[in-house]
């Protein structure tokens, strides 16, 4: 396992890159669960952040290539990957830029305001490639929430999702149950054998989900970790670059629970996070 990164000592501030969560947007995520911010990280920045996950998971592709040879590369740069290591979870704890972006004090900002807590702390980040739909592998999410799988003690808790490219509705962007963060814990489904749909018709009677919409380079779309949600698959050509990664209050308590983000760091159930993968990056 790599030493963890000492933010304190590696900080770059990439504040004028980043936007900002205005008193509309906390209004709306609390209505809805979800709030969706065009333009909230600059292209620029989006782009950089695609060169260390293609550097870091091998997969240095846009789009499903016209040659024959690449293509066999493509997929066996896929295959690869496969079931292997952290899988799409936990960049940070291998790239020491990402460790950096991913602690942007102005993230921070951005979840303490939506989650109306006064410190913030860096819980997870996931790589969220959707590969293109003739690579073979362009899997749907089914619907779920996020907060059963968190090993936090508090639903406290804000994922910020990023498209990293320009998503069209054909390239399998999520869509969310409108209000479906008032609803309680729905468990860790099984992606097989468990359709929340069937488990839980009144969730989807109660709560509608919103329309497929194209989502741009840099916009982010935050949801509450009890806000159900679910993608499709990529339908196109093209490769569907996205990632989230959760912060939490800095008063959440671990409780032990598997994820790849805080398995094997000694970290203690019941007690803070105390370890430097997870520093509190707001205020
Ligand atoms: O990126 C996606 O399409 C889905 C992400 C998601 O479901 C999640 O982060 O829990």
């Amino acid at each position: 396992m790599n030493a963890p990164v000492k933010l304190e000592e590696a900080y770059e501030d990439l504040s004028p890159m980043i936007g900002d969560v205005l008193p509309e947007h906390v209004e709306t995520f609390w209505r809805d669960g979800v709030v969706h911010i065009p333009g909230f990280v600059k292209p620029e920045l989006c782009e950089q952040v695609i060169a260390h996950f293609k550097a870091w998971s091998g997969l240095r592709w846009d789009d499903w290539p016209s040659d024959p040879e690449e293509q066999k590369a493509y997929v066996a740069a896929i295959e690869a990957r496969l079931g292997r290591g952290k899988r799409n979870f936990a960049i940070r704890q291998d790239d020491p830029w990402m460790f950096n972006y991913v602690s942007q004090r102005k993230f921070g900002e951005a979840a303490a305001k939506l989650l109306k807590v006064p410190s913030v702390r860096i819980l997870s980040e996931t790589l969220h490639v959707k590969q293109p739909l003739k690579t073979g592998y362009s899997r749907p999410l089914r619907w779920h929430q996020d907060y059963p799988s968190i090993p936090v003690d508090r639903a406290e808790a804000v994922q910020f999702w990023c498209a990293l490219v320009d998503i069209t509705p054909e390239m399998g962007p999520m869509i969310h149950l409108k209000g479906s963060h008032r609803s309680m814990p729905g468990g860790i489904l099984s992606e097989v054998e468990e359709d929340a749909r069937e488990l839980y018709p009144e969730v989807f009677e109660q709560f509608k989900p919103t329309k497929l919409e194209f989502v741009g380079q840099g916009e982010a779309v935050f949801h509450h970790g009890l806000t159900w949600h679910m993608s499709g698959i990529n339908k196109t050509d093209k490769v569907r670059w996205a990632m989230s990664s959760y912060r939490v209050s800095a008063r959440s308590r671990y409780t032990g629970q598997a994820n790849f983000n805080t398995d094997g760091l000694g970290l203690k159930p019941r007690e803070v996070f105390d370890h430097p993968n997870f520093p509190i990056v707001y205020p």
